[in-house]
């Protein structure tokens, strides 16, 4: 087995596949992104933040699921070494995305979680999609993974301050848990109201006969 600092070296190496897919990747999403803009009349896509995850996060990782850091390891079992956050405003313009992505030629879906139906129990909601895109590069044309988190602002305030809060502290009181689940529950009710304004709203123009 290679060392640690030949493993490192050879990551360094296929960072390249990485690094190419996140553009092929960010270019396909921009593209929905302008067309889906057209279709719905409004900007469904508040913004996509986009991360190459460092090595010492890959190191971690591999560790916490009693994995060695090897190259095979790595390419394997890691699937978000090239992460998209896709934060929409409301919740049907998520799914509705997600439906845009599945027809998608160029971004092939490997696995998916839905976390918006089936939030975790800390209160994270969010849709997570593994995904895979080609990149060709000189010498070869590969298929490179990726994930894409997807969730509307509601969700991504919650989830980024839990987050800042440490979400990974395995000490996290029992109280603190309960008041993020409330909060969490409570920005659903906000997603859920926003939504049957849209809806509403979509109604009115309908019955007006507009489509401004
Ligand atoms: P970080 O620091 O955000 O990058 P997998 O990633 O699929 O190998 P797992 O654990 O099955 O492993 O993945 P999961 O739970 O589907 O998604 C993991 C990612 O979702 C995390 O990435 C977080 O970004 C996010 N996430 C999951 N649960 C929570 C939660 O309770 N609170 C918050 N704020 N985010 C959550 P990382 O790499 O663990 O962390």
């Amino acid at each position: 087995m290679d060392s640690i600092e030949e493993s490192l070296f050879k990551l360094d190496n296929i960072m390249i596949k990485y690094i190419s897919a996140l553009k092929v990747l960010e270019t396909q999403l921009q593209i929905i992104n302008d067309d889906f803009k057209y279709i719905k009349k409004y900007n469904p896509i508040e913004h996509i933040k986009a991360r190459i995850k460092s090595a010492d996060s890959i190191v971690k990782k591999l560790d916490k699921n009693n994995l060695d850091f090897t190259l095979e390891n790595v390419e394997k079992y890691i699937n978000d070494i090239v992460g998209v956050r896709i934060i929409c405003g409301f919740e049907s313009d998520v799914f509705d995305l997600i439906d845009i992505i599945r027809n998608s030629n160029i971004i092939h879906i490997l696995k998916e979680k839905d976390y918006i139906n089936n939030p975790k129990k800390s209160g994270y909601r969010s849709y997570h999609l593994v995904v895979e895109v080609p990149v060709e590069l000189i010498n070869e044309k590969v298929m490179v993974k990726a994930e894409i988190q997807i969730r509307t602002m509601a969700m991504d305030l919650w989830a980024s301050l839990d987050h800042k809060l440490n979400y990974k502290n395995e000490y996290r009181t029992e109280t603190i848990s309960n008041r993020l689940r409330k909060i969490s529950d409570e920005l659903n009710r906000v997603d859920n109201e926003m939504l049957e304004l849209l809806t509403l709203e979509e109604e009115q123009k309908l019955i007006n006969g507009r489509d401004d």
